[in-house]
């Protein structure tokens, strides 16, 4: 498998599903800029839709969306309990977590990185970051991940965008679930791995 990625991106959710399961992968960084790959592909010929994630499986075939990455590296290795199976109601549970954190988190970021969106709409926009951020600190309360004592691929894909909240400089401080559940997820070796494996520490 090949994983194509650019350094801190949503595309870290993945890797860090790679490596939490502890699969043999290869890495390719994508410049969102230019579409070029570190190896000089053209990054559109290999996932025309642009953006990261994108995995080459085993058999070639390229695979894209976070969400069903997400779910692909937990249901073929089951054994590592990123996510119950089917037929598990908890199974379900996570996967809400994972849409809530794609559709309402993830993507409220968005505007965030966009240096067409204006001072004002940022500033209503961490607004409504914040009202998304009071969800997931009070599903945290009380339990060391999304889910319970497990750590899923939802805590894989909310590490990942809750990283982002640097990037803004927005200060976590009024949800200390959040503050605490990031740094246990920041010591595990998986993400400490990604992180090092993108550059980002
Ligand atoms: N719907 C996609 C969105 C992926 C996405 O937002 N990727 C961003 C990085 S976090 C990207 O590559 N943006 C560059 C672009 O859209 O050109 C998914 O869930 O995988």
């Amino acid at each position: 498998m090949k994983l194509f990625y650019t350094p801190g991106a949503c595309s870290m959710a993945v890797h860090i599903a790679l490596n939490e399961a502890g699969v043999k992968f290869d890495l390719e960084k994508v410049d969102l800029q230019t579409k070029k790959t570190e190896s000089g592909l053209d990054f559109v010929a290999v996932n025309p839709k642009g953006y990261v994630p994108c995995l080459q499986l085993d058999n070639g075939e390229y695979l894209t969306e976070v969400g069903a990455l997400l779910q692909y590296i937990a249901d073929t290795n089951a054994g590592k309990n990123l996510l119950p199976l089917v037929g598990d109601a908890a199974r379900y549970r996570v996967l809400e977590t994972v849409n809530f954190v794609s559709t309402e988190l993830h993507k409220s970021f968005g505007p965030m990185f966009n240096p067409a969106t204006s001072d004002e709409a940022k500033k209503a926009q961490i607004v409504h970051i914040g009202t998304r951020l009071d969800i997931v600190n009070t599903q945290l309360e009380g339990q060391e991940f999304l889910l319970g004592d497990q750590f899923t691929i939802a805590d894989a894909y909310l590490t990942t965008v809750l990283g982002w909240a640097n990037f803004i400089q927005l200060d976590l401080s009024p949800w200390p679930n959040l503050v605490a559940y990031a740094g246990r997820c920041m010591s595990r070796p998986a993400v400490i791995a990604t992180l090092k494996a993108e550059g980002m520490m």
